[in-house]
């Protein structure tokens, strides 16, 4: 636990500054690998047998594949072992373990609700790092959660169970592998990837040395929330879905607000440190029409059901490019079809969400309440 460290809530708009400043991110860029002779030179690790790993007992768990993948010219470039296995009921994971091992083990998150095996971190395995990840224990698109329904095992293993087990299976198999633990273990993720960061610290603050939480989605049902307030005002004609700012707007606005609130932190970097300390105008902004502004104002405006800054999800982070590119609507049509098991939210239509104002009423109740 000595070196852990916590990045915090980034936004979109500041990942590469602050990834930078953190002391984890140094220690990826810049600490030479264990036991070699200088920075940048990959230390030749010995390793065992990769097929033989299909013959590995770790209890409650099924090494179901171990290839040996040679060196290439894809994304993956180095030579490594990829081992593939179940966790418990369903919990699937797959770890690259390279043939140049750094002496170091990085997890990386999955994003949305995963539902397939992700490693949000996987192209570090080109840096030495043997690196894992993990569909969660359930199987479905990134923004399906009907495999939620009446199945607490899963919703468990979602929350936070299948991140560790898949960390304590990966080092078992690496120990295994080369004969050796890793001499770090790290864990890296974005959105929900920051979500699971979050949950590793607080509740297996042992697992990993370092953590890093990028734009945490830590309050799940407030962003839910947020983007059915959203949607409801980017389309509010069902009959038209046509996603209503172009890119060239979006940048323009995004251009808009950075001019005015770039310098605040102290540096004009086309960085803001602290969107809260923002303060947006909507009706200063030059080149939207009515419609758009109108759209923009009540996305930003009175009323914000999520907590924005603790996750890092507003301010031009995530929710209006989502609209932008017109898949906002299918994400809260997977997110709505989660809640409706609560009974907040009684109806939702694809494409549009028709949720009366007395439903969307309760439900930001009801979120306040669970605060
Ligand atoms: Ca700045």
């Amino acid at each position: 636990m000595k070196n852990r460290f916590l990045a915090g809530a980034l936004t979109a708009l500041a990942v590469s500054a602050i990834l930078a400043a953190t002391p984890v991110a140094r220690d990826l860029l810049d600490s030479p690998p264990h036991g070699t002779g200088g920075p940048g030179i990959p230390a030749a690790a010995d390793h065992g047998d990769c097929a033989q790993l299909t013959q590995l007992k770790v209890p409650d768990v099924a090494i179901t594949e171990a290839v040996a993948v040679p060196a290439g010219t894809g994304a993956i470039k180095v030579a490594h072992c990829r081992v593939n296995g179940v966790i418990g009921t369903e919990i699937k994971f797959s770890l690259l373990l390279p043939d140049d091992w750094n002496h170091k083990f990085l997890m990386g998150g999955g994003g949305g609700f995963v539902g397939r095996i992700d490693n949000q971190a996987q192209f570090v395995v080109n840096a030495g790092y043997a690196t894992v990840g993990t569909d969660t224990g359930h199987s479905g698109g990134v923004t399906d959660a009907s495999w939620a329904l009446n199945n607490e095992e899963r919703r468990i293993n979602f929350g936070y169970l299948a991140v560790h087990r898949t960390a304590e299976t990966s080092k078992a198999i690496i120990r295994s592998y080369y004969g050796a633990p890793q001499t770090r273990a790290y864990f890296s993720g974005c959105s929900n990837g920051g979500r699971q960061a979050l949950m590793e610290a607080q509740r297996y603050p042992d697992d990993f040395d370092g953590i890093v939480a990028g734009a945490p989605a830590a309050d799940f049902t407030g962003i839910g929330a947020q983007f059915i307030k959203d949607i409801r005002a980017a389309f509010p004609d069902p009959a038209n879905i046509a996603a209503p700012f172009s890119a060239d707007v979006l940048k323009s606005v995004e251009t808009q607000v950075i001019d005015k609130c770039d310098a605040l932190d102290g540096v004009k970097d086309g960085v803001m440190e602290d969107p809260r300390a923002c303060k947006v105008d909507v009706a200063a902004l030059t080149g939207v029409t009515d419609a758009q502004r109108a759209t923009l104002k009540a996305i930003y405006g009175e009323k914000v059901l999520m907590a924005p800054v603790r996750s890092g999800f507003n301010l031009l982070g995530y929710t209006v490019p989502f609209i932008a590119l017109g898949t906002g609507a299918v994400v809260v049509a997977a997110l709505m079809r989660r809640w409706k098991r609560t009974a907040v939210v009684s109806t939702a239509q694809v494409p549009h969400i028709d949720a009366t104002e007395g439903e969307l009423a309760a439900l930001d109740a009801a979120v306040r309440r669970d605060r």
